[in-house]
């Protein structure tokens, strides 16, 4: 069965919001650097990597079904975050906000009896579930330490080893 063009142009959507996001931690990596949090820096940039992934999946996905990638404009990330909690909060809430998008593409996957998409959209279901929970998990330790610098520094030797 040929992919619809409507399920086509919402994956080529998705496909830019998956490059934003991993545009949005590269920025928080580089903000993390520059504060000298090298451990909560070295997790951005992971999640900037598994962010590009989670794109050329879709890509792949296309391609598979014989349809058209385009390749998009990519927005440019907020720079400065006030301190890390703020930054952590930022990243869960656009990965709340990705989880909207990824139910959305369900739905319409649903709506189409797109069998295959939906099959390959359970993937991003159960991800943005543990992206939630990682980033979730983070803010709550944070905001435990309100903003105490040794524990800070703890929490930064801990994410150093993702
Ligand atoms: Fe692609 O999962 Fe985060 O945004």
């Amino acid at each position: 069965m040929k992919i619809s063009d409507a399920m086509v142009s919402a994956i080529n959507d998705q496909i830019k919001a998956e490059f934003d996001s991993a545009y949005i931690y590269l920025a928080m990596s580089a903000y993390f650097k520059d504060a000298g949090l090298d451990g909560m820096a070295h997790w951005m940039k992971k999640q900037y990597t598994e962010e590009v992934e989670h794109a050329e999946k879709f890509i792949a996905y296309l391609y598979e079904r014989g349809a058209r990638v385009i390749i998009p404009d990519v927005a440019k990330p907020k720079e400065s975050y006030t301190d890390a909690l703020e930054a952590f909060k930022a990243a869960y809430a656009h990965e709340q906000y990705v989880t909207s998008r990824i139910y959305k593409l369900v739905d319409l996957a649903i709506s189409e009896k797109d069998y295959a998409t939906q099959s390959m959209l359970k993937w991003y279901v159960d991800e943005q579930m543990e992206e939630e929970d990682n980033t979730s998990s983070i803010v709550a330790k944070l905001e435990y330490l309100g903003g105490d610098k040794h524990g800070t520094y703890i929490v930064d030797r801990e994410l150093a080893s993702r």
